[in-house]
């Protein structure tokens, strides 16, 4: 089959967005995830502002008009009536008294990658122009407080000793939820009680082996109702919780995220705020770097429970990719990146990051973040890769995506040597990610 243009990549993504868009949110993904994701949304919404900037400042405000009084933004809102598990009646997010009444939402987080959705959506309303410029002015006006409040929450409550990193209490918290990163925590979560599991997940996908097992999927039932049942608050959930992981890579997402909303206040002169936000971004850099292990030269999470550091070599080992703040390291790990642990894999089908390097022993191509590639990843990385000024990488990965992406199955992860298409079909951040790489400016000069 021929590749397609340009122009019919981006109609075919727009065609999958508008799908998925239920009127209020626009669902991750039609069948497997019928509802609206935190970081989902993030994405979601850079992709709809190349579409139409109204649209796109809605999809925030349906995640905005959840927040919690705590200033948590939840990692699910549901939509009435569908059938994914676990559901409302599962989390029973009404047991805080900090939920929104309005709305059911989940009781954890996700990578707080919002303020970059906002700023691209000021950007394309000022492109546009007209009633989208004005839209997104408004826009970012009136909610600034609400990411404000987001970020001071997760500073405040996930790094209360200021260290400058994320503490994350379940692996769907870090996004990537069953990456060989978390394998070690979860070992040590034995549920002491079994849940009924409805897993409506598997009937959407060819092969069982794609999800995590059963038994993950136990432990990650455990930890939700250790949560439920201390009403998820932000203190005892610490004291009750048997798994807390420092997430590096969510700690790189702050840093750089917190920078992105300095800006935005700078714009809005609120100078006080852009300072503080600059002062969480610096320490969030540091606190990530900390992390670095001299050997490999990856970043690294840590146990919290236990002191240890996990050492498995996968994607969020280049967290100071995103954050940056030392350059001699952001050289060696631009050109880890390239290498054939990574990127210049010889047997990659297309050039581009696999959630776990193929030379790990806890590489798995074909099982969900345990080695599949992940377009939105990758384009969260051409973004920062960009804005540090690596534009010569970021732009291999931008064409080499656009060619993994052209089988037009809007895949929610892919298999790296076959390039298929794995997970969902139709995944709305996987179109959202099309749009956003194919409405890229031209990069300018090369800088590394
Ligand atoms: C649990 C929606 C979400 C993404 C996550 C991805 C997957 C959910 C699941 O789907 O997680 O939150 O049911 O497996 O891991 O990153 O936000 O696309």
């Amino acid at each position: 089959m021929a590749a397609p243009t340009e122009s019919a990549l981006a109609a075919h993504a727009a065609y999958v967005l508008r799908g998925n868009d239920t009127g209020t949110l626009t669902t991750a993904a039609p069948k497997l995830y019928p509802h609206q994701w935190s970081w989902d949304a993030a994405f979601i919404t850079m992709g709809l502002s190349t579409l139409s900037v109204p649209r796109a400042v809605a999809e925030l405000d349906w995640l905005l008009a959840a927040q919690w009084s705590t200033g948590m933004l939840p990692h699910i809102v549901f939509a009435p009536d569908t059938d994914y598990f676990p559901g409302p009646d599962v989390w029973v997010s009404q047991c805080s008294e900090h939920a929104p009444k309005s709305v059911r939402t989940s009781g954890i987080c996700q990578p707080p990658v919002h303020a970059i959705a906002v700023q691209q959506v000021l950007a394309a309303g000022r492109r546009a122009g007209g009633t989208a410029r004005e839209e997104a002015e408004e826009f970012v006006a009136r909610t600034f407080d609400q990411w404000l409040a987001w970020h001071r929450w997760l500073d405040r409550v996930r790094d209360p000793h200021d260290r400058g990193l994320l503490e994350i209490h379940h692996g769907w918290e870090s996004g990537m939820d069953n990456s060989p990163r978390w394998d070690a925590a979860y070992a040590a979560v034995l549920p002491r009680e079994e849940t009924e599991l409805r897993r409506h997940d598997l009937a959407h996908v060819e092969d069982a082996a794609q999800r995590p097992t059963d038994a993950e999927y136990q432990r990650y039932l455990w930890l939700v109702r250790q949560m439920r049942e201390v009403g998820y608050d932000d203190e005892r959930v610490r004291d009750v919780v048997d798994f807390r992981m420092v997430d590096v890579f969510m700690s790189a997402i702050m840093a750089i995220a917190s920078d992105v909303l300095a800006e935005l206040g700078d714009e809005l002169g609120r100078s006080a705020e852009a300072a503080e936000l600059r002062e969480t971004a610096g320490r969030f850099r540091r606190g990530v770097l900390s992390t670095v292990s001299p050997e490999t030269g990856l970043a690294r999470d840590l146990n919290v429970l236990t002191g240890a550091w996990v050492q498995t070599e996968t994607i969020a080992g280049f967290a100071p990719l995103l954050s940056g703040g030392d350059d001699a390291l952001v050289e060696r790990q631009l050109a880890l990146l390239a290498s054939e642990r990574w990127c210049g894999h010889p047997e990659l089908k297309f050039a581009v990051p696999p959630s776990t390097s193929p030379r790990s022993a806890d590489f798995r191509p074909r099982s969900y973040w345990r080695g599949p590639q992940w377009p939105v990843v990758n384009w969260l990385l051409t973004w920062a890769l960009n804005r540090q000024g690596a534009t010569e990488l970021a732009e291999s990965i931008r064409g080499e995506s656009l060619r993994q992406l052209a089988d037009l199955a809007f895949g929610e992860y892919y298999e790296p040597f076959t390039g298929e298409a794995l997970g969902s079909r139709h995944q709305s951040w996987t179109a959202a990610v099309t749009l956003g790489w194919l409405s890229d400016e031209p990069a300018p000069e090369t800088h590394r």
